[in-house]
């Protein structure tokens, strides 16, 4: 397993975590959004997911990685 954190702006509420993780979590990866900190670790297999993959999954939410 690989993990990374990303910076993630625009994050703000709980619905927001949720998006985040979910959108992630569909790839069929582990996300855990720290919102005071504006970022998201991601633990992943990267035989099977790319770093890219996650970062579209998220700004496809909305939001920008930074
Ligand atoms: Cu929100």
């Amino acid at each position: 397993m690989t993990n990374i954190t990303l910076k993630v702006e625009g994050m703000s509420c709980g619905h927001c975590v949720n998006s985040v993780e979910g959108a992630v979590r569909k790839l069929g990866a582990n996300a855990k959004v720290d919102l005071a900190a504006g970022s998201v670790a991601v633990e992943f297999d990267e035989s099977k997911i790319g770093v890219e993959a996650i970062k579209e999954a998220i700004e496809d939410q909305g939001y920008d990685v930074v």
